[in-house]
């Protein structure tokens, strides 16, 4: 018999707080064992439905492990641990608290923006939002200054794991062109947690370790990685996060009279959704990447070019993703798949070269909520719905048949699902 809403609410809760750590949660056991920046925003989401204060928490101690540039890094390593690799002392980023020197999408504004909209204890919420503020603002900031230095705009990722889409077929081309020499010998985790055919490569592996090489041997001076990094990618799926997550700050902090901070991230909001034009490929009728490195556009349909409908678009354009989501459709079982099944390069089981992630189909069709489009928000919201219902709680599927992939009882697929449900309840 299927479950019934408040069945599945129950489980995800369960996987929620089986993860929990206290004052951070990790993604899965085994495969993910520290705290990740974007997997903590989302959870903290989750979290809110059924513990505002540890929702807070979440994101608190994501904060609090922010370095004085302003960066907010991608993992923070908080308790040692031999199931990941590549851990403290690969990184060596010389932080008290041991943590990597890249970054992750921006979430945190949106979700802290998010919660104080729902928060039923509002004491506890303008206490949480008064600290953290002037935090994410600084990240904000860190962004348009180091990883936008010529002022276009937008900011781009020197990492692919910066993207949150690790081994997504956008970086194939950059990735190609980051060196191995020099490489030091190293054992992968990963494939001892997850099937192999599912994760990226050997290949992609040493590229991603021969960066942060190259970037350690800079000392992680974060105001020079942007120029020193022979990858540098503008995705346009990350930047829409930026750009909303500078608009939901500034709607805060209008409201607890922060004028300054308010005026800086529209400004940063504007200018982005502006220039998100330039990526704008309309044979596609989608956005593209664009490879910084070598002043080309990528020719690569993958979800972060319909990630964009985050940041919040003109009509026009939302109508074309819209469209672009119908093509997607026809060429799947279940939305949103992370690459177009009818590019050559699509594997349908690889992680992000194809398969479908329910916190991205939570973004995007939140973005088509923002845009009016009830219609394809709730249909994508049910694709996650029956991806759930087929699969369980995973960390990615396959679009065409649901097979679950990667890691079990996954933290932000069940925070994801809370989200869809209690949204359901309350405009039930
Ligand atoms: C590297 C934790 C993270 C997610 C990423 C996802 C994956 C890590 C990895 O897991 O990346 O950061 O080792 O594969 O790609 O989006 O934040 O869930």
């Amino acid at each position: 018999m299927p479950e019934n809403a408040d069945q599945l609410i129950a489980r995800a809760i369960e996987i929620v707080t089986e993860n929990d750590r206290g004052s951070y949660t990790v993604p899965t056991k085994g495969l993910y064992p520290y705290q990740w920046n974007w997997d903590s925003c989302l959870t903290a989401l989750g979290q809110a439905h059924f513990d505002e204060a540890r929702a807070w928490a979440e994101i608190e101690t994501l904060m609090a492990h922010q370095w004085p540039c302003g960066m907010v890094p991608h993992i923070i390593f908080h308790e040692e641990s031999d199931s990941y690799f590549p851990g403290p002392d690969v990184w060596r980023t010389g932080r008290p608290v041991p943590t990597t020197g890249i970054t992750q999408p921006a979430v945190a504004g949106f979700a802290m923006a998010r919660l104080f909209a729902r928060a039923k204890d509002r004491a506890l919420a303008t206490r949480s939002v008064r600290k953290l503020l002037p935090r994410i603002s600084a990240w904000h900031d860190w962004f348009y200054r180091t990883r936008d230095p010529e002022a276009t705009g937008l900011v781009a990722i020197i990492h692919p794991w910066e993207s949150g889409r690790d081994n997504s077929i956008d970086w194939d081309a950059a990735l190609a062109r980051v060196p191995t020499d020099g490489l030091e010998p190293f054992t992968r985790q990963d494939i001892l947690h997850a099937n192999p055919d599912h994760r990226p490569t050997q290949a992609q592996y040493d590229r991603y370790i021969w960066l942060v090489q190259h970037f350690r041997s800079l000392g992680w001076d974060t105001e020079r990685l942007h120029d020193a990094s022979p990858f540098r990618v503008v995705d346009p799926g990350f930047n829409a996060i930026l750009i909303r997550a500078c608009d939901e700050l500034a709607n805060v902090a209008e409201e607890l009279g922060e004028a300054e901070l308010a005026v800086r991230n529209r400004t940063y909001a504007q200018r982005g959704r502006a220039a998100l034009n330039s990526l704008w490929n309309a044979d596609l009728g989608q956005y593209l990447c664009f490879d910084r490195a070598i002043s080309e556009q990528v020719n690569s349909p993958s979800v972060g070019g319909i990630l964009t409908v985050f940041a919040g678009l003109p009509k026009t354009r939302v109508a074309h993703l819209a469209t672009r989501v119908e093509e997607l459709a026809s060429r799947c079982g279940y939305l949103v798949p992370s690459h177009d099944p009818a590019a050559a390069a699509f594997e349908a089981l690889r992680y992000w070269r194809g398969p479908a992630w329910l916190v991205v189909n939570y973004l995007i069709a939140d973005g088509f909520r923002l845009a009016e489009h009830a219609e394809m928000a709730e249909r994508i919201d049910a694709d996650s719905l029956r991806l759930i219902a087929e699969s369980g709680f995973a960390e990615y599927y396959d679009p065409i048949t649901a097979e679950p992939c990667g890691g079990g009882r996954f933290t932000w697929t069940a925070a994801m699902v809370l989200e869809i449900l209690n949204g359901q309840k309350a405009d039930a």
